[in-house]
């Protein structure tokens, strides 16, 4: 059995969609970030980082107990290299496939999370400032107390 400590975010649900995909029991152990609910001692010892998702496999395939795994890049990891499955056996579609799961929680993940916090201040942002950090605007354009040039 594995435990699937969750939050209902892409990186969360990458975890519940490759368990299903796998075809592994598993039982999801529900966060509310906003309250907190990351920010304990025993989950602590599960992440460390206090970041969701992590899994706990009470069944590892090198015995010794149960082991927990943290960051969704290496839960996929885990799981496929666990069942067979997901990861291609031949060494070049395997490193293809490395190559978009490390894109994926590199590039993509962060990028897309950092987009989605700071869309409510871009939206507060004023307009000329926002053209100037992001249009290649002449810094004097943001306004008053720029350096001109
Ligand atoms: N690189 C990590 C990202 C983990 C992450 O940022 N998780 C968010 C939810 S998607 C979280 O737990 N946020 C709560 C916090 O930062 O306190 C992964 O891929 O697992």
């Amino acid at each position: 059995m594995i435990d699937l400590h969750f939050v209902a975010t892409p990186n969360g649900q990458k975890i519940s969609i490759a368990l299903e995909e796998v075809g592994l029991p598993y039982r999801i152990i529900s966060y509310d970030i906003f309250e907190g609910d990351q920010h304990t001692p025993e989950f602590g010892r599960i992440n460390p980082n206090h970041k969701l998702p992590a899994i706990v496999d009470h069944d590892p395939p090198f015995g010794g107990g149960p082991h927990a795994v943290f960051e969704s890049g290496a839960i996929l990891q885990y799981l496929a290299e666990k069942t067979g499955q997901l990861l291609p056996k031949d060494p070049r579609q395997r490193s293809v496939a490395i190559q978009w799961l490390t894109w994926q929680v590199a590039g993509l993940g962060p990028m897309g999370g950092t987009g989605g916090a700071l869309r409510p201040l871009r939206a507060r942002e004023d307009p000329l400032r926002h053209r100037a950090l992001h249009k290649g605007a002449r810094p004097a354009d943001a306004g008053a107390g720029a350096p001109a040039r």
